[in-house]
C-alpha cells in the first residue's frame, strides 16, 4: 500500500497472507494477500499462481497476521488442501481477466479457521450490489509502499480509495481492450494512495448495509499511485456463482 494508514489486524480480520516455499532460499516467501470468506476458504487472485507453481503442498496461509516477518500468538497457520484457479483466467501483458482463485485451507490437525478478534470472515456482496462511482472503499495489504521499493511492508496497511465509473476507467485511464466488466477500478482523488505489488489477491472492502463486503480483489494497475492510472480489481459480484459452485463438492464435478 502506497501512503495510507497502518491498520490493526482487528480492523481487517479477514485478511490472509499467502506464502510459498522457495527451494532455493529454503524459506517461505510472501507472495500475495487474500480474504477469508468461509472458515475453510480464502479468495485471492489467480495471478498469484502464475509462476507455474500450483502444487498446494508448497503453500502456507496465515490468518490474523499483524507483522509480515514476525509471528505472534494471534495468528492461525494453515496448509493448503486445494487451489482452484478460474478456468478462463488469462494473463495478457500487464492485464488480467478472470483474476480469481480459491484456496481451501486446513490446519495440520484438520481444523479450518477459528473466529477471534483477529480472524473473521468477510461477507460476499449480494449479486445485484452495484456501488456508485466515487463510493469510498478500503484496500489493505502488506504490499510495497512505493512502485520502486524492493521490500514489502512489514506491517499491515489500509488505504481509502474511491470507485471509478467503468466508462471513465475504460476510456480515459486505460483502454477498453484492457478493462472489461469483470473488473472495477478504484483510486485516490489525488493519486497519492493505492495498492501496489504484494497487495495482489487482497481485499477491496466496501461498507454496505452497515457491514463490510468483499467488492473487489486486488488485481493489476499501471504502476502504483500513478496519476490517471487507478488500481484495477476483480469485480467479485461477477463471480458469486463460480465461488459457490467451486466451494461445493468439487471432487464430484465430473459425475
Ligand atoms: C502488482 O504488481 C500490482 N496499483 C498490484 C496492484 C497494482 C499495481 C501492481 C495497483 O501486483
Amino acid at each position: 500500500i502506497v501512503s495510507g494508514n497502518i491498520a490493526a489486524i482487528e480492523s481487517q480480520p479477514w485478511i490472509a497472507t499467502i506464502f510459498h516455499y522457495s527451494k532455493r532460499t529454503e524459506k517461505d516467501l510472501f507472495i500475495c494477500g487474500g480474504s477469508l470468506i468461509d472458515p475453510c476458504w480464502v479468495l485471492t487472485a489467480a495471478h498469484c499462481f502464475s509462476s507455474g507453481e500450483k502444487d498446494p503442498s508448497g503453500f502456507k496461509v496465515v490468518l490474523g497476521k499483524s507483522n509480515l516477518n514476525t509471528t505472534d500468538d494471534r495468528e492461525q497457520t494453515f496448509q493448503v488442501e486445494k487451489i482452484i484457479i478460474h478456468e478462463s483466467y488469462s494473463d495478457e501483458t500487464g492485464t488480467y481477466n478472470n483474476d480469481i482463485a480459491l484456496m481451501k485451507i486446513k490446519s495440520p490437525s484438520g481444523y479450518c479457521a477459528v473466529e477471534s478478534d483477529f480472524v473473521k470472515t468477510i461477507c460476499l456482496p449480494s449479486e445485484n450490489l452495484v456501488l456508485r462511482p466515487n463510493f469510498q472503499c478500503e484496500v489493505s495489504g502488506y504490499g510495497k509502499e512505493d512502485n520502486w521499493g524492493i521490500y514489502y511492508s512489514q506491517i499491515l496497511k489500509t488505504a481509502n480509495v474511491n470507485l471509478i465509473s467503468q466508462s471513465l476507467c475504460q476510456d480515459k485511464y486505460y483502454d477498453p481492450t484492457k478493462v472489461n466488466d469483470n473488473m472495477i477500478c478504484a483510486g485516490d482523488v489525488q493519486w497519492k494512495t493505492d495498492a501496489c505489488k504484494g497487495d495482489s489477491g487482497g481485499p477491496l472492502a466496501c461498507e454496505h448495509n452497515s457491514r463490510m463486503s468483499l467488492y473487489g480483489i486486488v488485481s493489476w494497475g499501471e504502476g502504483c499511485a500513478k496519476e490517471n492510472r487507478p488500481g484495477v480489481y476483480t469485480k467479485v459480484t461477477r463471480y458469486l456463482s463460480w465461488i459457490e459452485s467451486n466451494m461445493k463438492e468439487v471432487s464430484f464435478k465430473s459425475r
